[in-house]
């Protein structure tokens, strides 16, 4: 009887002694095992109490085995959540956040000079009494060209390299990107009555080389006047206007003739040169790429709205009379900022688009 209450004790004693140096999670559950395991010492003294033949012996000894399976049990979970709060503790000083240390600086956005440019020359026709109208990228060979006075086998469609979206037809091809926004001319006058005061912006694709002054895409905004006794003194002024509120009172224009189907007649309104200050010649006696030598670079075509166009959609070209313009808003960057090639524009080099 004592030797059996004496190897309890003896288990017990050893168990809490090796639970002390159970320092981490598998040396603990290797020591669950060892005692309290379906194999363990303790687990194996309450088996063999059932070979024990005198009752009382089995009785105290049984009350015993399980006095120290509760006290190791209970040491165990103690010791469990000793090592847990010890982890979490090492995970937390490891993960700790110095507040007062400096943040990443997070590089501020600007906008970038062509949308710049939009929106200045947008305002500019918005306080000279326009509204702002958007038409589709995608167009219709009606109203990029037929509508226009720009039929299929026409010369003039020369003007305009056009990327197509639609293979041929019957001889046609009825989608393309629009290479121009003077679609627009018509889409607003098949929907509004004159008086018509209308600026629209977007986007225009051309297939041809790129150089200093042309890229393939390029934004435009289209410009329409209709309205009773509209003349072209009203065109010259209100360009003139508008050069001036962009490009301040210094800068020199010019008007010269251009053939443009839809209007009659037509011009192009030119700006002196910014790169050679209108010289055709840089200091040195280069020749000035960027204006091609003449000293002016085009910013626009313009003219008087053709009066077949007028009555194609529904005006009475003997009442009303109206101008319409179509600007391209990278020049008129180039010009603004003095960028000497159209084609940094869209190239994306952050060191060049930090400088505006
Ligand atoms: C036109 O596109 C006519 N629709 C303009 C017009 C409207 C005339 C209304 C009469 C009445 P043009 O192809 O010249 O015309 O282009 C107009 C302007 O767009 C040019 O003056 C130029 O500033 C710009 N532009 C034209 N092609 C390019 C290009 N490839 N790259 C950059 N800008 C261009």
């Amino acid at each position: 009887m004592t030797s059996l209450l004496d190897t309890i004790s003896e288990i017990e004693q050893s168990a809490i002694g090796e639970l002390k140096s159970a320092s981490d999670q598998s040396a603990l559950e290797a020591w669950h095992i060892r005692y309290l395991g379906r194999k363990g010492k303790l687990t194996q003294v309450l088996r063999s109490l059932a070979g024990v033949a005198n009752l009382d012996e089995r009785r105290a000894g049984g009350q015993r085995a399980n006095v120290a399976k509760e006290r190791l049990e209970a040491a165990y979970s103690e010791q469990r959540s000793q090592i847990e709060e010890q982890r979490l503790s090492s995970v937390i000083a490891g993960e700790r956040l110095d507040v007062t240390l400096p943040g990443i600086a997070v590089p501020r956005g600007r906008l970038h000079p062509v949308t710049q440019t939009m929106r200045d020359v947008l305002a500019a026709f918005v306080s000279m009494g326009f509204q702002v109208a958007e038409g589709p990228e995608i167009e219709w060979d009606h109203y990029n060209f037929e509508a226009l006075r720009i039929p299929a086998e026409h010369p003039a469609r020369d003007m305009w390299d056009t990327l197509w979206i639609d293979y041929e037809q019957d001889g046609r091809r009825p989608m393309l990107m629009r290479t121009h926004t003077s679609p627009n001319q018509i889409r607003i006058m098949e929907k509004t009555r004159p008086p018509v005061r209308v600026v629209v912006p977007g986007k225009c694709y051309r297939f041809e080389a790129t150089d200093p002054t042309h890229e393939w895409m390029m934004q435009q905004v289209e410009g329409l006047a209709v309205d009773d006794g509209i003349s072209m003194a009203d065109l010259k002024g209100s360009l003139t206007d508008f050069a001036r509120r962009i490009f301040g009172p210094e800068r020199r224009t010019a008007f010269r003739c251009d053939y443009f189907p839809f209007v009659e007649p037509g011009m192009e309104m030119r700006i002196d040169c910014f790169i050679c200050r209108g010289e055709g010649r840089l200091e040195d006696g280069r020749p000035c790429r960027t204006c091609h030598q003449t000293g002016w670079i085009e910013i626009l075509g313009a003219g008087m709205v053709h009066p077949e166009i007028l009555e194609n959609v529904g005006y009475d070209s003997g009442r009303y009379t109206g101008f319409a313009f179509g600007l391209g808003i990278e020049r008129i960057a180039l010009l603004r900022y003095g960028i000497e090639d159209i084609r940094h524009l869209y190239a994306n080099d952050l060191r060049f688009l930090e400088q505006f």
